[in-house]
């Protein structure tokens, strides 16, 4: 039913557009949603997977928001986000808390991959953290890695809905690819042939962790309100 990008994107206008949030107004296509992040890629990324929802980061109301995640699970952490902007705003909000898994270091750096190396409060660059990951990696023969995703679309401080998804892959040894953002250079995709970095936006936004996360919410929705009416 989700599986191809004209499909899904029917499929979400038509879902979207029933949904009433409770204690909200009803929405319809077209309507803003506050997304808990600071981070322009995956905003760009869940637009193109939904495509008729605006999503309104804290930076966009000039609202300061820096929770603190220190949950030890990406949903837990997903959960810390959408709550502290749903205290600010007091509306719907949908988090995302993702990363790169990798089997031989035991899922780091997992939930801490946007702080992967950094020092103090100065994160490292994309290219930097990734030169880093492939040293750390170096003589390691098993390559196995996923992302993780875990996204949390939150009504209330009591009402929400979470899932976490993965895309599993096989570490590369030198980066590969200029699409994407964070990680994607050095994560291989056997059945694509390439890395997530080399796959056109619309592919990944359709096969990534992201993807299937913001489709299982999609699908929810539908499930909420199967008459349409
Ligand atoms: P917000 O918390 O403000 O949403 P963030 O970048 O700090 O932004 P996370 O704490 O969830 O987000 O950390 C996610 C990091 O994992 C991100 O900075 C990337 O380095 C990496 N990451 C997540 N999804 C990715 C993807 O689709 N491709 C490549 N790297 C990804």
């Amino acid at each position: 039913m989700f599986n191809s990008g004209a499909n899904l994107r029917a499929s979400l206008r038509a879902s979207w557009r029933r949904v009433d949030f409770r204690g909200g107004a009803a929405y319809t296509f077209g309507m803003t949603i506050w997304f808990a992040s600071g981070n322009e890629h995956k905003r760009a990324e869940l637009s193109a997977i939904l495509p008729q929802v605006e999503l309104r980061v804290p930076a966009d109301a000039g609202l300061a928001f820096d929770p603190v995640e220190d949950g030890d699970e990406f949903l837990e952490n997903a959960l810390i986000k959408a709550r502290s902007l749903f205290r600010l705003v007091k509306q719907p909000v949908i988090a995302d808390d993702s990363g790169l898994c990798v089997d031989t270091l035991d899922g780091r750096p997992g939930i801490h991959s946007a702080r992967y190396g950094c020092v103090g409060d100065v994160r490292l660059g994309d290219a930097e953290r990734n030169a880093l990951l492939l040293s750390e990696m170096e003589g390691f023969p098993m390559r196995g890695a996923c992302f993780v995703c875990a996204m949390v679309l939150l009504f209330n401080e009591n009402r929400f809905f979470a899932v976490q998804e993965t895309l599993e892959g096989e570490l590369l040894r030198e980066p590969r690819g200029e699409e994407g953002f964070g990680y994607d250079p050095l994560l291989y995709l056997p059945e694509q042939r390439c890395s997530v970095a080399e796959l056109p936006p619309e592919l990944k936004n359709t096969l990534s962790h992201r993807a299937k996360a913001a489709r299982a919410i999609a699908a929810w929705l539908e499930l909420q309100n199967p008459s349409g009416l």
